[in-house]
């Protein structure tokens, strides 16, 4: 804004906060009575708070939205998204026009009916799934906190502000997310409570009679409870806040629905359009007779000049961290950059080299703590945890000091035993930058973080889940503990890289491939029994960066390929030696990450998969299997769960053997050539 304008404004007779927080209010009302669908009645219950945060604290510039220290402002209440499109659209960020909050929820606009990261300029994070936004947020102060231990005040130095609701407070995760943060005192965490004591089903008295200031105190947080629509009470509690040396949780006493007459403070205005009705009474309690989507100029400068704010704050930071020697300097902006240094490259390549020289018969998760303690040093910024199967899953790298509060240099999170939390916490330290986080558990876990999972496929982000003891190999820990169904339920979340290697090369190149998806989630299914390695260097590219590879090619042509990932490589090698004895010609193919494989030409697919009988090896159920083995294919593996017993015995009484593969094969062939003869 120029000089005179700002003057022009100034001259002005000053804008209340009251008309302030009613632009936001209408611009919700006429956005969802537009789109005939949405959540008016969060955005009207907190448009006080909102209000208060945006002019008064939150740092930003919506001229850089993705200005490393801007505050971090997570919507976790997502159904309330027209709270946040509103907030973007008034304090300036130039994507979201006033067209675009006319288009809410429709095709291609936007404002779709819940922040999504990566399509609206100012998201930092997609939620919607109630619970995931407190969660991420957690992730994204510790990362702050961590990024301040590393590089000092003048480099990183803000809040994440949350806005949760009852469901998110209701949600298991939730509990996870703010022991966590309670236990690593993250003092930069401030979470508005819009306690307006209303769900879809009405009262939140029908299923719920927490206390949830006590909640939070006991989990070792600062907590007080305030009136929501009481603008100086709001700053007072955030000024607070601010100060505390631990999270903080201000309960914002809301009415849902502020305004609207006859729909206030019930479950009625939730989620559905007031109606014409109400709108024009809600005009006439609010005091607002503007038509819809016009917000008077005055009221919106005074947002603008808001939203300009933070300007002169990053333009500091600017010339601050430009001042610094490059010696602080890069280092963090490598950090915040996605690319891998090249003291990586040649570390992972030496490792490889040596993993292709000893051949070592270990369990893949062995081989993935030695590539984690070989790469540690050249990727400062690798972060790692578990949540408390350090010892098992075999994550942390020799050189990690594990995070304590009184010691945020850590490079190692211990989680605890919260998965949900874990998961959900590494989508936050991504979206923060500056770190890869990498978490630990048992494969048949994965059900417990899958929701952050598949949050983190959808917005495109580099989050590494280790995930061992993966199939009936763990052995007696028995059915609870072995995953079957795990393999296909995750192949089945679009954008996820699920890796299962058979060896230690396959898992130092899954590990590369992991590091390098710079937009997907990856998970590595690693085995707790040791195997037997079969792979030779195959040239300097990565083999599992293919998805799917020959391991053995019979010299004069093929009869049946064998395909098979992670354990059971070495089984369909030795089927195919058996085959070979009774002169049937099997090609053995490994298969350690079904979603690059399909992201590879036609050509390609056909020439590893051969145009013969194929048969199919995996310790878990066929999932979408027949898509790489056809009609005339067969899989041999689990169909229904594990049992408690040694790994060899639950093989061989599952009938996953050598022996079981090569009769499969002998099986199709001769439906093969009886099919023949029958043409
Ligand atoms: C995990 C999950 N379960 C269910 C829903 C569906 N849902 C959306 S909003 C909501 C009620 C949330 O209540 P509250 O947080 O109090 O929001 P308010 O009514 O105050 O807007 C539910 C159940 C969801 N979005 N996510």
């Amino acid at each position: 804004m120029n000089a005179p304008a700002l003057a022009r404004i100034e001259s002005r007779p000053e804008v209340s906060h009251v008309e302030m927080a009613n632009a936001i209010r209408f611009l919700a009302i006429d956005a969802v009575e537009k789109a005939k669908s949405g959540h008016p009645g969060m955005p009207m219950g907190m448009a006080d708070v909102a209000t208060v945060l945006f002019s008064r604290f939150l740092k930003f510039d919506p001229a850089e939205p993705a200005w490393p220290d801007r505050d971090r402002f997570v919507l976790s209440a997502g159904h309330g998204s027209m709270l946040l499109y509103a907030l973007l659209h008034l304090t300036g960020y130039a994507g979201v026009t006033s067209d675009e909050l006319r288009a809410f929820r429709q095709w291609g606009s936007k404002t779709p009916g819940h922040p999504e990261y990566g399509h609206t300029p100012g998201v930092e994070t997609t939620t919607g799934p109630l619970g995931q936004g407190i969660a991420t947020a957690v992730g994204m102060a510790l990362a702050e906190r961590l990024m301040n231990a590393r590089f000092g005040d003048d480099f990183v130095d803000h809040f994440t502000y949350v806005i949760a609701g009852d469901g998110c407070l209701m949600e298991g995760l939730s509990h996870e997310a703010i022991s966590l943060a309670g236990h690593l005192r993250l003092s930069r965490l401030i979470v508005l409570f819009d306690d307006n004591e209303i769900s879809i089903d009405g009262a939140t008295s029908l299923s719920c009679s927490d206390d949830q200031v006590a909640r939070f105190k006991a989990s070792g947080w600062s907590a007080c409870r305030i009136d929501g629509h009481d603008p100086e009470a709001i700053a007072a509690a955030i000024e607070r806040a601010r100060c505390s040396d631990r999270p903080s949780l201000i309960a914002c006493r809301t009415v849902i629905g502020f305004g609207a007459p006859n729909r206030q403070g019930t479950e009625k205005v939730h989620g559905a359009p007031l109606g014409a009705d109400e709108v024009e009474k809600t005009r006439n309690a609010l005091d607002w007779p503007h038509e819809p989507f016009q917000i008077p100029e005055p009221i919106l400068a005074k947002w603008r000049k808001a939203g300009a704010r933070g300007h002169v704050a990053r333009r500091s930071w600017v010339e601050r961290t430009r001042r610094s020697c490059s010696a602080a300097r890069s280092p963090f902006h490598d950090g915040l950059n996605r690319h891998l240094p090249c003291g990586y490259t040649e570390a992972m390549a030496r490792l490889r080299d040596r993993f292709v020289t000893a051949r070592p018969n270990i369990a893949t998760r062995q081989a993935s703590q030695l590539v984690i303690d070989a790469i540690a040093e050249a990727l400062p910024n690798l972060l790692g945890g578990s949540a408390d199967l350090t010892h098992s899953n075999l994550t942390r790298a020799k050189n990690h000091q594990p995070v304590r509060r009184d010691f945020l240099d850590g490079r190692y999170i211990h989680y605890g035993v919260r998965e949900h939390a874990m998961a959900a916490a590494m989508n936050g330290i991504a979206l923060h930058g500056g770190f890869i986080p990498y978490g630990g558990t048992f494969l048949s876990f994965a059900d417990y973080s899958r929701p952050a999972i598949r949050l983190a496929a959808l917005m495109g982000v580099r989050v590494i889940h280790v995930m061992t003891h993966d199939s009936i190999g763990l052995g007696e820990d028995g059915p609870t503990h072995q995953p079957v169904e795990h393999l296909a339920s995750l192949r089945a979340i679009p954008n996820l890289l699920v890796f299962r290697p058979g060896d230690a090369v396959e898992t130092a190149e899954a590990w590369d491939c992991a590091l390098r998806a710079q937009h997907s989630p990856s998970v590595l299914c690693l085995s707790r029994q040791p195997m037997p390695a079969f792979r030779d260097a195959g040239g300097d590219t990565s083999q599992v960066a293919f998805g799917a590879y020959v391991v053995v090619e019979p010299d004069n042509g093929r009869d049946v390929t064998l395909i098979a990932t992670g354990s059971e490589v070495s089984i369909a090698m030795q089927a195919a030696e058996l085959l070979a004895d009774v002169s049937v010609r099997a090609a053995v193919v490994s298969a350690p990450c079904f979603d690059l494989f399909r992201q590879q030409s036609r050509e390609y697919r056909t020439a590893i998969l051969g145009c013969v009988p194929r048969i199919g090896v995996e310790a878990a159920i066929e999932g979408d299997w027949a898509r790489w083995l056809g009609d005339e294919g067969e899989f041999v593996g689990m169909t229904g769960f594990g049992a408690s017993a040694p790994a060899e015995t639950l093989y061989r009484e599952f009938g996953i053997t050598a022996d079981a593969v090569a009769k499969a094969a002998l099986r199709c062939l001769a439906r093969a050539r009886m099919t023949a003869s029958y043409a």
